[in-house]
């Protein structure tokens, strides 16, 4: 017989600033209100956009969309540069109104955080309520507005920031859960991209309701570890605590290569797949800002290894990559088996650290390795 846990009930609240650096822009320069504005890199420069104001978004443009597609699409564009200390100042801002209302706070993004408020006493403990609270302070204190979900956990609580975006908010209660992810598309479950998602849909899977008609073991014969995972969220459960100080301090990407590479240049040929996946990941983090440094790790064939990090550039070309490497293998000119390329991070409460605060040394080193 299987054993029945159930989880008591939380309260969690993921808020996410609408639009966020292109807002901020607008609310500095009125003359832009109603504009199609973008925050990015410049077109001539292969840059892409951060992100797009809701106008810019009516001509289909998106974060992530290199700048020279984006002005195509939409010619009347206002393509703004990135101001990374103004977005930082305003995201210390909403996390000072986030501790107001609970000390656990998890930060996801500069724009985005999941608080925990289950024991919380404000407004007799109505998560919907402190969440109306936050969002009313936000702009107040920034003229920018957030969106929030509310729910029993983080999953269905990103799921309800998003549904009624810009400036609004959605509660989904305990008791609405069943029926409401029964009705929710596979898209909307994190860890399904494109491919997953036509994956499913090929075998006529487009909800969780679908989702749930499979049993544990075909989920696992389909998808893997992950079809573990994927079982409890098409039933919305979902247990991973808010945490508090989470916040990543490196990211980086690491393969293991089944024949070990003899030469430099063997290791030299295999950067750019790594390269594409680091890249990849910073923006999934959105974590190019808060780069501080980047480093190289060389596994050699005898398990011996050794790092190199650089602080001489926060930009994480392909060309710094190669000299790094090479300077790094050279150091013992042995076969590798093993290449990782990384980038340290500042964490958002680093820019306001005092000189003498040191308990903020931050002991989380979450690194990710692939394969
Ligand atoms: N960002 C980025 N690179 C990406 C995605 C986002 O630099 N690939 C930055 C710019 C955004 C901010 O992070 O303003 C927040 O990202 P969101 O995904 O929350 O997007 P927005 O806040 O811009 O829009 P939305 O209103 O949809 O939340
Ligand atoms: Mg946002």
């Amino acid at each position: 017989m299987k054993n029945v846990v159930v989880e008591s009930s939380r309260k969690i609240i993921h808020v996410d600033m609408d639009c966020f650096y292109a807002a901020v822009e607008i609310r500095d320069d009125p003359s832009l209100k109603g504009k199609p504005v973008a925050v990015g890199g410049r077109p001539d420069q292969r840059g892409v956009l951060t992100t797009a104001s809701y106008e810019a978004r009516k001509y289909g443009l998106r974060s992530a969309m290199p700048s020279a597609r984006a002005v195509k699409l939409c010619p009347d564009l206002i393509l703004l540069p990135l101001n990374f200390d103004k977005y930082r100042a305003e995201s210390q801002k909403v996390r000072a109104i986030f501790h107001r209302f609970t000390e656990v706070v998890e930060p996801l993004s500069l724009d985005e955080a999941y608080l925990d408020v289950t024991k919380s006493e404000y407004f007799d403990g109505s998560a919907t309520k402190i969440a109306a609270e936050i969002r009313r302070q936000i702009f107040e204190e920034t003229r920018l507005t957030a969106s929030a979900g509310i729910a029993p956990n983080k999953f269905l609580a990103k799921v309800a920031s998003d549904w009624k975006k810009p400036n609004g908010q959605f509660t989904i209660a305990p008791a609405m859960v069943e029926q409401f992810v029964k009705g929710l598309k596979v898209e909307k479950i994190p860890g399904v991209g494109k491919v997953t998602a036509r994956k499913m849909h090929d075998s006529n899977i487009f909800t969780c309701a679908d989702l749930q008609a499979l049993s544990f073991t075909q989920l696992k014969k389909e998808f893997g570890v992950w079809g573990a995972r994927l079982y409890d969220l098409c039933r919305g459960i979902d247990e991973r605590p808010v945490e508090v100080d989470a916040e990543r301090k490196s990211i980086s990407v690491e393969y293991t290569y089944n024949q070990d590479l003899r030469t430099v240049q063997e290791c030299l040929d295999k950067l750019p797949e790594l390269y594409d996946d680091f890249v990849a990941r910073i923006q999934k983090y959105k974590a190019g800002e808060s780069i501080r440094s980047l480093f190289v790790k060389i596994k050699f064939f005898d398990f011996k290894q050794t790092t190199l990090e650089s602080s001489r550039t926060r930009i994480p070309s392909l060309e710094t990559f190669r000299e790094m490497i090479a300077a790094a293998v050279k150091r013992q000119n042995k076969a590798v088996r093993l290449i990782g390329i990384g980038a340290r991070l500042a964490t958002p409460h680093e820019a306001d650290r005092s000189e003498d605060d040191t308990q903020l040394t931050f002991a989380i080193d979450v690194s990710e390795s692939t394969r």
